[in-house]
């Protein structure tokens, strides 16, 4: 029996790729046979030397399936979302940090259904090695990627996601790490410029198809993290990245969330009058016609659902 770690089919960010070596080397640590299949492309946000480690790390992009085989899932519940070799019948165990499916999980998996709102998914597998007792036995490559996919995933603990269990966790791996750097603005200056240098790639890499229900729309959401959004938007126009969105999602209704973690809000960026109409009710504090910018930091998935939600009247005050 081996243990598949696997995640969502579209493309593996670096919460996705951390999360998936640590609980493998976890498993391995155990005796336990496991293998981490990836079957997305690796994104903007894994820095070059986390891509190489990931080369190694990672075994395969489709696995043979024997009928005893399990599955771990991590960072991602929605089974929509799932590689597409996942027999659901055969998975384990779910660790994730999104919103919607901790019902259907929770009934199928009970305790093995870790599916928490914190800050990053690499959180709940540092604290998986906290309750295994293997913390002392993890590569320093492994504790590296772990803290940078919770700096990425909390936008530097800025993401009102971010919660204490999220800081317990980097605080540790980050005094097993050599002590002469500072690994946040190494990590945001490097793939700042790599985002530069192919931005379609880079949004093509981290486009989300999204299709909600209130209002009926299904739409293309694509989330750039950047260090400093003014300086990429001085270099790259609004007007261009406009149409570049276009040209890439032609026919399509589009939204474009530019995180800039340095100044702590987000520029957004739509086609669809639908899309703008609810969320400048909501979030946006700037308007004008082609950039809308928050107040605060908003991940994708709290901007998810915010357009899902019904609008009250005095939501505007109760959110911001
Ligand atoms: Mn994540």
């Amino acid at each position: 029996m081996t243990t598949i770690i696997t995640a969502g089919s579209r493309y593996v960010d670096i919460d996705v790729l951390a999360s998936g070596i640590a609980y493998k080397q976890l498993l391995n640590l155990q005796r336990q046979e496991s293998t981490l299949c990836l079957s997305g492309p690796f994104n903007a946000t894994i820095p070059r030397e986390m891509r190489l480690y990931g080369e190694t790390e990672v075994y395969c992009k489709e696995p043979a399936i024997e009928d005893e085989d399990v599955f771990v899932i991590v960072d991602v519940s929605n089974p929509h979302y799932f590689s597409s070799f996942v027999n659901l019948n055969q998975v384990i165990a779910v660790f994730d940090h999104h919103f919607g499916f901790e019902k259907y999980w929770h009934a199928r998996l009970h305790e093995m259904a870790k599916i928490e709102a914190v800050g990053a998914c690499a959180t709940l597998i540092w604290e998986a090695y906290v309750q295994a007792e293997q913390l002392d036995k993890m590569p320093q490559m492994t504790a590296k990627l772990l803290y940078l996919a919770i700096i990425s995933n909390t936008l530097n603990f800025r993401a009102h996601v971010t919660h204490q269990r999220d800081r317990n966790a980097a605080v540790d791996l980050l005094a097993r790490l050599p002590a002469e750097h500072d690994y946040v603005s190494e990590y945001y200056r490097e793939i700042e410029s790599s985002i530069s240098n192919d931005l379609a790639m880079t949004i093509k890499s981290d486009t989300k198809e999204v299709l909600i229900q209130n209002p009926n729309l299904t739409f293309q959401f694509s989330q750039i993290e950047l260090w400093d959004s003014e300086k990429f938007l001085k270099k790259h126009s609004a007007e261009k990245i406009r149409s570049l969105m276009s040209s890439m999602f032609p026919d399509k209704s589009w939204l474009l969330s530019l995180v800039s973690v340095k100044a702590g809000y987000n520029y957004l960026l739509s086609n669809s009058s639908t899309i703008i109409e609810k969320i400048s009710k909501v979030i946006a504090s700037k308007n004008n016609a082609l950039v809308m910018q928050t107040e605060r930091l908003w991940l994708r998935k709290e901007i998810l659902r915010l357009i899902e939600s019904p609008l009250h009247g005095n939501e505007k005050q109760n959110r911001v």
